[in-house]
């Protein structure tokens, strides 16, 4: 059982290397032949290191314009990379190739839905912390839950299963959506803080004062708007907990915006922003910390989506 690891960053490498250690094979898939070139120079291997130890793994890399066919995709991409990402490898694909999609937020999964709506597509959302030390190196630094779902309500393939059995801790979703809802929810309320007062996740109550408050309360509106009461209810303890598990951990956010990288912001505020207007709702907190969020992207010279 062959799968194909799109995406060279902490979560990629990350994916690639768990997979290698469970026996499965795996083989990453580069950007062109110079970024296979450098893979190959710099050994073909994913050093992976966690509270246990450093283990090394041989990973073979091709370029995504190869032929080959590809029967298990795991795009491990940012959100903002999605659609070009697919698109550069879709002449590999067949009628029962699987993706699945590990990015943060909302909106990228659909956006690859309607580039690619013959293909069985599968959402992840993640909580695992992984952060690169060199290009071939990533840290594990937290160990979570992958949670995997089917849009369609299709039944759980059976490699999900075979995945579990290798130790991998994923769970099937029945109804993933809410749980990227969720997720998404926890992010908003928790990664732009972290980025406008440069903090970690931590200290985000304090540094953020009322506006927390004042945040979760309407991103519980958009919750409940979207049909999804229950997880709006739990919301503030939800988030409470989150940050208390990675209090000091640098969100994904503020860790792109200190290394002036483009940021996630359209597939988190925006995509909130965008549905509660398309809800009828006027959430002023919500747009107000998007407006801040933009300003210091503007201000980093930063892109705004
Ligand atoms: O998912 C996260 C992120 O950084 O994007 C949280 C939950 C905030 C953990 O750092």
């Amino acid at each position: 059982m062959m799968f194909h690891v799109l995406g060279a960053g902490s979560l990629g490498l990350l994916w690639a290397a768990r997979l290698t250690a469970a026996g499965l094979a795996c083989r990453m898939i580069l950007r062109d032949g110079e970024a296979s070139a450098k893979w190959q120079r710099l050994g073909a291997s994913v050093s992976l290191r966690d509270s246990a130890g450093e283990q090394v793994f041989t990973i073979p890399a091709e370029p995504a314009m190869s032929s080959g066919p590809i029967d298990r995709l795991v795009l491990a991409t940012k959100a903002y990379s999605v659609t070009d990402a697919l698109r550069s490898i879709a002449h590999r694909l067949h009628p029962s190739s699987d993706i699945l999609l590990l990015q943060n937020g909302l909106g990228s999964q659909q956006a690859a839905c309607d580039l690619l709506p013959a293909q069985r597509i599968l959402f992840a959302s993640v909580t695992d912390g992984a952060w690169l030390a060199d290009s071939q190196t990533v840290i594990w630094a937290g160990k979570g839950l992958t949670r995997v779902g089917d849009p369609r309500g299709l039944p759980e393939p059976d490699w999900l299963a075979s995945l579990r059995a290798s130790g991998f801790t994923c769970q099937w979703e029945p109804d993933i959506l809410p749980v990227l809802w969720e997720k998404l929810a926890v992010n908003c309320a928790i990664n732009p803080f972290t980025a406008l007062h440069d903090c970690a996740n931590g200290l985000v109550p304090a540094r953020a004062g009322p506006r927390l408050p004042s945040l979760l309360d309407e991103l519980q509106q958009l919750l409940t708007a979207n049909g999804m009461p229950d997880v709006a209810r739990r919301l503030p303890r939800t988030v409470q907990d989150v940050i208390e598990r990675t209090a000091a951990n640098s969100s994904s956010m503020r860790q792109d915006v200190a290394a002036g990288r483009r940021t996630e912001i359209d597939y988190l505020l925006g995509f909130a922003c965008r549905s509660a207007c398309e809800a009828g709702l006027s959430l002023p907190h919500l747009e107000a910390l998007y407006a801040d969020l933009l300003s210091l992207l503007a201000f980093r010279g930063l892109p705004s989506r």
